[in-house]
C-alpha cells in the first residue's frame, strides 16, 4: 500500500493541554487516530511522528525519500524560521503538503511567513485537525 508520513514539529505534543482558545481541545493522539483512520479510507498507510527538534524534522524528511510517497507536515514554529527544513524538502523532492491547525495568516505578522511554503506543494491552514485530513487528500490528488 502507498504510504504518507505525517510529521509534527515543536510543542505539538502539548496539543489539547495548553491554549485551548487557540488550538482547541484536540490532542495529538486524536490527530494521529484521525489521520490513521482517514489513511485507511483513502488507501494509504500512515506513519505519524512528532519531534521538538529542528534536526529531527530534517532527518525525518531525508528518511522519507524512498520510504513514503509524500509528507504532510505541521512544522510548528519552525515553519516561520527554518531554512534547513525548507532545504530538506527541496533536496529530497518528496511531495510535501504544509498544514496548520490555526489560520496563521490571521495571527501575528511573524506567523505570516513560511519558508516551508516555498518548497511545499501547497498549504492548508485554519481547519484544526481537519487541516491534516485535507492535506492528505491534497497529497493523494497530487500523487494520482
Ligand atoms: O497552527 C498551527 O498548527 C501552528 O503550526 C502551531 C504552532 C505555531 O507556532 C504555528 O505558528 C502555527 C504551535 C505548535 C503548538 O503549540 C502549542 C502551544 C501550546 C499548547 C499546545 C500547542
Amino acid at each position: 500500500m502507498s504510504s504518507i508520513l505525517v510529521l509534527n514539529g515543536p510543542n505539538l505534543n502539548l496539543l489539547g493541554q495548553r491554549q485551548p482558545e487557540v488550538y482547541g481541545t484536540t490532542t495529538l493522539a486524536d490527530v494521529q487516530a484521525a489521520c490513521e483512520a482517514h489513511g485507511k479510507n483513502i488507501g494509504y498507510d500512515v506513519a505519524f511522528s512528532q519531534t521538538n527538534f529542528e534536526g529531527g524534522l530534517v532527518e525525518a524528511i531525508h528518511a522519507a525519500r524512498g520510504t513514503h510517497d509524500g509528507i504532510v507536515i505541521n512544522a510548528g514554529a519552525y515553519t516561520h524560521t527554518s531554512i534547513a527544513i525548507m532545504d530538506a524538502v527541496f533536496s529530497t523532492q518528496v511531495p510535501t503538503v504544509e498544514v496548520h491547525l490555526s489560520n496563521i495568516h490571521a495571527r501575528e505578522d511573524f506567523r505570516h511567513t513560511s519558508y516551508l511554503a516555498r518548497a511545499a506543494i501547497g498549504q492548508i491552514a485554519g481547519f484544526g485537525l481537519t487541516s491534516y485530513l485535507l492535506g492528505m487528500d491534497a497529497l493523494k490528488a497530487h500523487l494520482a
